[in-house]
């Protein structure tokens, strides 16, 4: 079958983005509209004259991905189409620049999938921090030193502030579960109305691992806890792995160079927040 994104796309070896949308258009299939806001996705896959893409593609500007699909969505409805719209942003255009528009497709019920995948920084523009960058990473802009343990911000819990706009269908998804996600795709598309899952994409660039260990480092997130795999369904939550003995975060952060100043109290103040939000969402 043809590859709905190209191979030879212009991603780093090792690409989170690339290999996640891979999967995702697997999962949607080519009756589709992709909304995608500036990010490593946009300028890895669409340098005039060139286009990685085999399904139509809108590049949006960084701030307004969810206005775009919204007026996408609507025009198809008035047409009388069935083509899906999937809106695709980083983190930075999610989290930051692109909530208000986020907000607003959600508040007028977008029947829209968005998509964030997250490499916890600003990638394509140099590895700046963004509000999903962990307590404790280096970034270009919250580089360690004498009187900065790095990032100085726990991630911004997206998930929960959607799930509270009551948004239909909420998800976590990892790169190193695939049928998890793709499932999640399917799920999310029978669905009538905004839906957003969140992907975590962990970047060899700017975490600083070898790119063989892609896949390694997102099953260790998931293992050590730091990237908790769920659903939140009309309010309602189920979490879908549950490591039976959770792996210290010790495991996970000791790969990636972005921690590797981190001390021991810095590792462990990380580990108490992961503990908590365990508890959190087993309450929720
Ligand atoms: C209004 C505006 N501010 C800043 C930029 C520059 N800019 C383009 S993409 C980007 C960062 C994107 O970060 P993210 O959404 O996380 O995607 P990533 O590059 O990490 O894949 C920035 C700062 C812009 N294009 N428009
Ligand atoms: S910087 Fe990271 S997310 Fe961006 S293209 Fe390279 S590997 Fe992909
Ligand atoms: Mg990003």
């Amino acid at each position: 079958m043809k590859k709905l994104l190209s191979f030879g796309t212009r991603s780093c070896a090792g690409c989170p983005a690339s290999l996640a949308v891979r999967r995702i258009l697997e999962a949607v299939g080519d009756n589709v509209i992709i909304v995608n806001g500036t990010s490593c996705l946009e300028v890895t896959t669409t340098q005039y004259p060139l286009s990685s893409w085999n399904v139509p593609y809108i590049h949006t500007a960084f701030e307004c991905t969810g206005a775009v699909a919204s007026g996408v969505e609507s025009a198809l409805k008035k047409m009388g189409k069935d083509t899906h719209v999937v809106a695709i942003a980083g983190d930075g255009g999610t989290f930051d620049i692109g909530l208000q528009s986020l907000s607003g497709m959600i508040d007028r019920g977008h029947n829209v999938l968005y998509i964030c995948y997250d490499n916890e920084c600003y990638a394509n523009t140099g590895l700046q921090r963004s509000s999903a960058t962990p307590y404790g990473a280096a970034t270009t802009t919250s580089p360690p030193g004498k009187f900065s343990i790095g990032n100085k911000t726990f991630k911004k819990p997206i998930v929960q502030m959607l799930a509270a706009q009551k948004v239909p269908y909420v998800a976590t998804a990892s790169l190193a579960y695939p049928d998890d996600l793709e499932r999640k795709v399917k799920k999310a598309l029978t669905i009538k109305g905004p839906k957003f899952i969140h992907i975590l994409a962990p970047c060899p660039i700017s975490w600083r691992f070898d790119s063989s260990e892609t896949i390694h480092v997102a099953r260790l997130a998931v293992e050590t806890g730091m990237w908790i795999l769920c659903e939140i369904e009309n309010g309602k939550i189920k979490i879908n792995v549950t490591p039976s003995e959770r792996k210290p975060v010790k495991d996970y952060l000791s790969l990636q160079g972005r921690f590797k100043h981190l001390k021991d109290e810095d590792i462990k103040k990380i580990q108490e927040k992961v503990d908590d939000d365990w508890k959190a969402y087993k309450k929720y």
